[in-house]
């Protein structure tokens, strides 16, 4: 986060309890289409239509949001708007204004702390709240989400989801359920009346493979999960699929660590110059590769999780660009950093834009998940993959303390600069 953005958000912030808390009553409110909504505020003309935010169609780049109109045509974050412009080629077209978003988010968070001791920012446009010593001083959860809601709605002109539950997951699958500009307030002693139909994959973290090892067992609903015996799931699933199963049922409490008690801002990257400015894409690309894996390996030794990527080009005439990006949810895994500084740079950069004499990668918003959250952030429940890429990363953790950190190198990477014919570019 740049230091005067950060500066704004710490002045709105009324000093507060300092130590993490436990929590049994969790709110989570999320924006809806966050980015398209601040576009169509700012411009009525754009209300009622299709709205893809992110560039315009054909162009390189992805959507960075839909609006709910243009969700309809199938059309989704992450894709490319080249596929975007086919789905829907009357849409409106917009580019990403991030810093506009930013202040927008800022607001909107400032709003939440009026409503809550311990706020966790958790992206851009989504945050936890500890309800449980304030829900009742507006009768209940659920006028507390109502009052939230229009604050927001009539204070900034866009619109925010809300769920409530006993913990951040079931908080955030709830907010889900009525969106756009709804909420979910779950009954505290029967979770599953709610969640128990829906499918596991509704469950954050939950990805292909966790489902399939889960389908395999005949486990495709959440109550399914809920009730099948702890030992069955703990043989199949280990430690996640217990604790897995005891968030599900709600009886894991929830730990919410607000923005100023995160190490944050302390992001870990690196950047590089290179001998000879590049004009390759392939050859800037093999260096991101290599920067991330060294940001990524002292991030993993200090169980750091991250959910910001900055990246940093410095051309030859010296003009220096910084482009960042929100993540969803936090993660410290080499491949998915690498692919959004990969998107970054292909945001910021064309080869026709000239040389690069510097590049560089920063991962920020660092913290170090709470127990409950830990392997429930990101795909981790992707057991069989996250079990095997972390006793990957590791094996070579430890080959690299021992034989020195060139030892063992991306494979993309080498091959990207084989590709580039500049193998030679990058030795050290
Ligand atoms: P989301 O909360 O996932 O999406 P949303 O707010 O647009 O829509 P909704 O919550 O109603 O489903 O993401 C928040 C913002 O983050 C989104 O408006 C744009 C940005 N974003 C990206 O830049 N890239 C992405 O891949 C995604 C998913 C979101
Ligand atoms: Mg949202």
């Amino acid at each position: 986060m740049r230091p005067e953005l950060r500066q704004r958000l710490q002045d709105e912030v009324v000093p507060r309890e300092r130590k993490p808390q436990k929590t049994k009553l969790v709110a989570h409110a999320d924006m809806d289409a966050f980015f398209a909504s601040v576009e169509e505020r700012d411009n009525p003309a754009l209300r009622g239509k299709p709205v893809i935010v992110g560039g315009q169609p054909g162009t390189r780049g992805v959507v960075t949001t839909a609006n709910y109109e243009a969700r309809k045509y199938g059309i989704h974050a992450g894709m490319s708007l080249t596929k975007a412009g086919l789905l829907c080629p009357n849409g409106i077209y917009v580019r990403t204004h991030g810093g506009k978003y930013s202040w927008v988010s800022i607001q909107v968070m400032a709003i939440f702390r009026k409503y809550s001791p311990s706020v966790e920012p958790a992206s851009i446009d989504e945050a936890y709240l500890d309800i449980a010593s304030c829900a009742d001083r507006w009768g209940g959860p659920g006028r507390y989400a109502e009052t939230i809601r229009r604050e927001v709605r009539q204070t900034l002109g866009v619109t925010v989801s809300i769920g409530v539950g006993p913990n951040k997951i079931t908080a955030k699958i709830a907010s889900g359920l009525n969106k756009p500009d709804g909420q979910t307030i779950l009954p505290l002693d029967n979770v599953l009346s709610v969640l128990g139909p829906l499918s596991v994959r509704e469950i954050p973290g939950v990805g292909a493979s966790t489902e399939e090892v889960l389908s395999d067992m005949g486990i495709h609903t959440i109550r399914e999960l809920a009730d099948c015996p702890v030992r069955v799931m703990q043989n199949r699933l280990g430690k996640y699929g217990e604790a897995l199963r005891r968030i599900i049922r709600g009886e894991i409490e929830s730990e919410i660590t607000p923005l100023e008690e995160r190490v944050d801002d302390k992001s870990m990257g690196h950047e590089h110059t290179f001998h000879e400015d590049v004009q390759n894409r392939d050859t800037l690309l093999a260096r991101l590769l290599q920067l991330v894996d060294k940001a990524t390996r002292r991030m993993r030794r200090d169980k750091y999780v991250g959910t910001l990527v900055i990246l940093k080009l410095r051309s030859s005439q010296f003009r220096t660009r910084t482009h960042q990006r929100q993540l969803h949810h936090p993660t410290s895994d080499p491949f998915t950093i690498f692919r959004v500084g990969q998107s970054l740079l292909d945001e910021i950069w064309r080869e026709e834009d000239g040389s690069v004499r510097l590049i560089g990668v920063s991962v920020g918003h660092l913290f170090r998940p709470g127990e409950e959250c830990q392997g429930l952030q990101e795909d981790m429940f992707e057991t069989p993959k996250a079990e095997r890429l972390n006793g990957l990363f590791s094996a070579v953790d430890r080959l690299r303390d021992i034989y020195g950190e060139h030892v063992l190198e991306f494979a993309g990477g080498m091959e990207m600069l084989r590709r580039a014919g500049s193998i030679e570019s990058v030795k050290h």
